[in-house]
């Protein structure tokens, strides 16, 4: 690779610390593929499924200490700690490279270096960026080539050049006392040792598409951000595109690839994007997304042909599962597939599963398949331009506090909405499951600087966009004094979107409330959908008690995002407060709310 010489000399340096066996630049052939899965089948590291059900299909078992992603051992190593502010773990950049650097000395012995130049987002669109993800794990290499363009397309993008986003991976010894996630993002550097899982060793998703791309895209004036794209056709056949921020493991898989009910057979719902958008200002003012990635990580226990169609029929052939269980034929099978299991599976660790106890599959078990074989993809999925946002949503897992949707007033409040979310935590990244914590944007585990620069960054944007997109938050994880969800979910999703297309249209009737525009209770097209009594009404009640715990938890978070908190979240809290305490006036008044 002589007209790169960058990059051959750190991969020159970086074998001369790991000490690799052998080294391998990956070009992204096919043949090149088929050698890797061969010798994983040989070393036990895939095992084959049924080929005649799940041709080109293999199961990969992680170390069960290493299923999801580690946030406590994943640091931003800026040289001022207060660039990378209070929501993430900071080391400073020499102690990183001295403490972690140790650890990567001779890691790579008896073992092979895969070289992986890759490519986030469409080849030819001039918001792609190239990485290039150095690593001694196959599985990284064969997960990489799916979910990034891969090999000879990215080596030529960038030519000659040496500013690509620089990724050293290692699986060590696979010990959590050993794993560091560590991002350098002023030298567009991360190194990873010690775990081989997705988030935490496919360094082109995470590590790069949202903490270094968040850094750089405040520097160029752009965002990295962690949300599904979709394109919404109408009965018309125009189509609205939107993007949606959730939390990992909260739906974002499902909502893109969304089918509709038989009522809203009209309807169809485009995939564009299920986890991480790009968004630019494009040269027509408005706020275009791509898709970084070029396939599907998504979480495997919840998926069926009921709740998910479009990822079932994809998954069927090319695609790398793992911690799924797996039935006596050899096909993967996980919690939710079939309302009941077939007899005779083995676990996610490789025993007989005996029902009762522990779930077959792990709950944070994956699919890995190239965004292409989805049914619903766009035909606008790999535009160089992006699609244009007319919508963004925020949402996340809420038992209590936040109904089905509502609008924000306007971009600032938008932000500040974005700015207060919380999310009960799940399966996909290690620590309890449930708990409510604050995430804003849902980028708390993924914002690669200081959170108050963030919103900051975010209130710049939406000055800067000529139609700015309408903001809106969803929940669809509403549950009543029983634990049971208010709202089926799924492809009934689609009965918020309409509504929400309706709004960025100046229709759909709204109430004002002191948290945004709600929909009036005849707003929401619910036809077809027999909820029991009272449960809409339930789906949409701004309960002020709750509220004014929510607004105090949120108050909490923004005092430690202080003194570089904008004032114009700070206006807005006080704001949503001064509404709040109208509202518990008005009702002991009884005033009808404002119907607009
Ligand atoms: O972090 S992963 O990319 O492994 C998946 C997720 O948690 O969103
Ligand atoms: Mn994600």
């Amino acid at each position: 690779m002589p007209q790169h010489r960058a990059l051959e000399q750190w991969v020159d340096q970086v074998a001369r610390v790991t000490r690799p066996d052998r080294i391998h630049w990956c070009d992204g052939s096919e043949e090149e593929h088929q050698v890797l899965i061969e010798g994983m089948l040989r070393d036990g590291t895939l095992i084959g499924l049924n080929h005649q059900r799940y041709p080109g299909c293999y199961l990969h078992r992680s170390h069960p200490s290493d299923v999801a992603r580690t946030e406590h051992l994943t640091f931003i190593c800026t040289s001022r700690q207060e660039d990378a502010g209070p929501t993430n773990n900071w080391m400073a950049p020499a102690e990183a490279r001295g403490q972690v650097g140790k650890l990567f000395e001779g890691s790579m012995r008896g073992r092979t270096m895969f070289v992986i130049p890759y490519l986030m987002g469409p080849a030819g669109s001039p918001y792609s960026k190239v990485g290039v993800e150095i690593t001694d794990s196959p599985y990284v290499v064969v997960n990489m080539r799916l979910m990034t363009r891969m090999g000879k397309i990215a080596l030529e993008r960038f030519g000659g050049s040496d500013s690509f986003v620089r990724g050293l991976h290692s699986l060590g010894d696979l010990s959590p006392d050993r794993r560091f996630i560590l991002h350098f993002p002023e030298e567009r550097l991360i190194w990873s040792i010690g775990s081989g899982y997705g988030g935490n060793a496919l360094l082109g998703k995470k590590c790069h598409s949202l903490r270094i791309a968040s850094w750089i895209g405040r520097e160029e004036g752009w965002l990295a951000e962690h949300t599904l794209i979709i394109g919404v056709e109408d009965p018309a056949g125009q189509v609205t595109y939107m993007a949606a921020a959730f939390p990992s493991a909260c739906g974002k898989t499902n909502l893109a690839m969304l089918v509709p009910p038989a009522e809203f057979s009209g309807y169809k719902v485009w995939t564009v994007g299920d986890d991480i958008a790009w968004m630019h200002i494009g040269s027509d003012g408005r706020l275009r997304a791509i898709n970084p990635e070029a396939g599907f990580f998504g979480v495997a226990p919840g998926t069926s042909v009921k709740t998910n169609p479009n990822i079932t029929a994809a998954v069927d052939r090319n695609t790398i599962f793992t911690n799924v269980a797996v039935t006596p034929d050899g096909e993967p099978w996980w919690e939710g597939k079939d309302p009941t299991p077939p007899d005779g599976l083995v676990d996610w660790r490789g025993n007989p599963w005996t029902p009762g106890k522990e779930p077959a599959a792990h709950p944070n078990s994956r699919f890995t398949v190239a965004a292409s074989q989805c049914p619903s993809i766009s035909p606008s999925w790999e535009d160089p331009e992006g699609v244009p946002i007319s919508a963004i949503l925020f949402g996340g897992r809420r038992a209590r506090v936040a109904p089905l949707v509502y609008q924000a007033y306007s971009w600032q409040h938008g932000v500040f909405v974005g700015a207060g979310m919380a999310s009960e935590t799940t399966a996909a990244q290690s620590g309890a499951v449930g708990v409510t914590r604050r995430d804003p944007m849902a980028m708390i585990p993924f914002c690669g600087y200081h959170m108050a620069d963030y919103f900051a960054h975010w209130l710049n944007m939406g000055a800067r966009i000529a139609c700015p997109p309408a903001i809106f938050h969803v929940n669809w994880f509403r549950t009543d004094s029983h634990g049971r969800f208010l709202w089926p979910g799924f492809g009934e999703n689609i009965r918020a979107l309409k509504w929400i297309l309706e709004r960025v249209r100046g229709q759909g009737e709204a109430v004002e409330t002191p948290i945004g525009f709600v929909p009036t209770p005849d707003a929401l097209d619910l036809d077809g959908l027999r909820l029991p009594d009272g449960t809409t009404d339930e789906l949409l009640r701004i309960d002020t008690d709750a509220w004014d715990a929510e607004q105090a938890e949120q108050g909490l978070f923004f005092d430690r995002l202080t003194p570089r908190l904008p004032d114009e979240i700070r206006q807005e809290h006080a704001m949503l407060r001064a509404r709040l305490s109208r509202l518990s006036v008005s009702v002991n008044a009884v005033e009808p709310p404002r119907a607009l």
